[in-house]
């Protein structure tokens, strides 16, 4: 078995304790730290959130699954996030209130930030009047909202309703994301951008500020 799929390997079998020797190994043999992360790592991640879906599997080997992953993250994020170019532009991301999903975010954050981007990372559980007062003491181009339940999907259209109704609709530029986040759910609320992936979001950003 390669590097790569013993890394989704142990997320899918919990094996916490042997996944930081498993992403070394792969890097030692020069594996892209971005290629552990999308082919080794989000797929574990994935059938993860089949198996608890379906039953398989219950919350306690979620949360240890979320342990293996974020151990992983802890050693590719350095390397994901190595600046070298000037500033891109400035960035405030969080998960939206009620939610506290955070692997996402945080890649999307680790992405930005290897990509020139300053990001003011603001954490999970985020209500709507910490968002309105970021954007406005603050001098942001882009303003990143993730949520992953459907049940939380809702307050970033309330974000976006409380930016306008602050008269901060025309300061920032809102990229929204998540798991159950669609381009056509972020074009009904009058998102400026959606990414379905980290990456994705990333040149979003890149447009949105070029543009
Ligand atoms: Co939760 N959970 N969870 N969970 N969890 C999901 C989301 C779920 C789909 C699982 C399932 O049923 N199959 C389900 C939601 C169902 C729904 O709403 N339709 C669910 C549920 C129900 C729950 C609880 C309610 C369970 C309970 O308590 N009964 C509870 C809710 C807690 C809360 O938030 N209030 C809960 C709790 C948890 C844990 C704490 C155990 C843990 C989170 C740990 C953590 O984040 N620190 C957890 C996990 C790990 C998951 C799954 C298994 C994996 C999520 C993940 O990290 N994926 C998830 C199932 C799934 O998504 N397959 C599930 C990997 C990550 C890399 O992908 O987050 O999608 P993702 O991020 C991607 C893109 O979405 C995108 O880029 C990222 C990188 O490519 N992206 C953005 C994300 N944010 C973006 C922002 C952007 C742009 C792109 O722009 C700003």
């Amino acid at each position: 078995m390669n590097k790569v799929k013993q890394i989704s390997e142990a997320i899918v079998q919990l094996k916490w304790d042997e996944i930081a020797a498993l992403t070394n190994e792969a890097l030692e043999a020069e594996v892209p730290a971005l290629e552990i992360l999308n082919q080794g790592l989000v797929p574990g991640m994935s059938v993860v959130g089949t198996k608890f879906r379906n039953g398989e599997i219950f919350l306690p080997e979620v949360l240890l699954s979320a342990r293996t992953m974020k151990t992983a993250l802890e050693i590719l994020t350095p390397i994901l996030s190595q600046q070298d170019t000037p500033s891109m532009g400035r960035v405030a991301i969080g998960t939206v209130k009620g939610d506290i999903h955070d692997i996402g975010k945080n890649i999307v954050v680790s992405m930005l930030e290897g990509n020139g981007f300053e990001v003011m990372d603001l954490g999970i559980d985020v209500d709507t009047e910490r968002f309105v007062e970021v954007v406005r003491d603050n001098n942001l181009q882009i303003l990143g909202l993730s949520a992953l339940l459907t049940s939380t999907m809702p307050m970033i259209e309330e974000t976006i309703k409380a930016l306008e109704k602050a008269g901060l609709g025309q300061k920032v530029q809102v990229i929204v994301g998540g798991a159950p986040v669609t381009q056509a759910y972020a074009d009904q609320i009058g998102a400026d951008g959606y990414g379905a992936d980290a990456v994705a979001a990333v040149e979003k950003a890149r447009d949105l500020i070029a543009t």
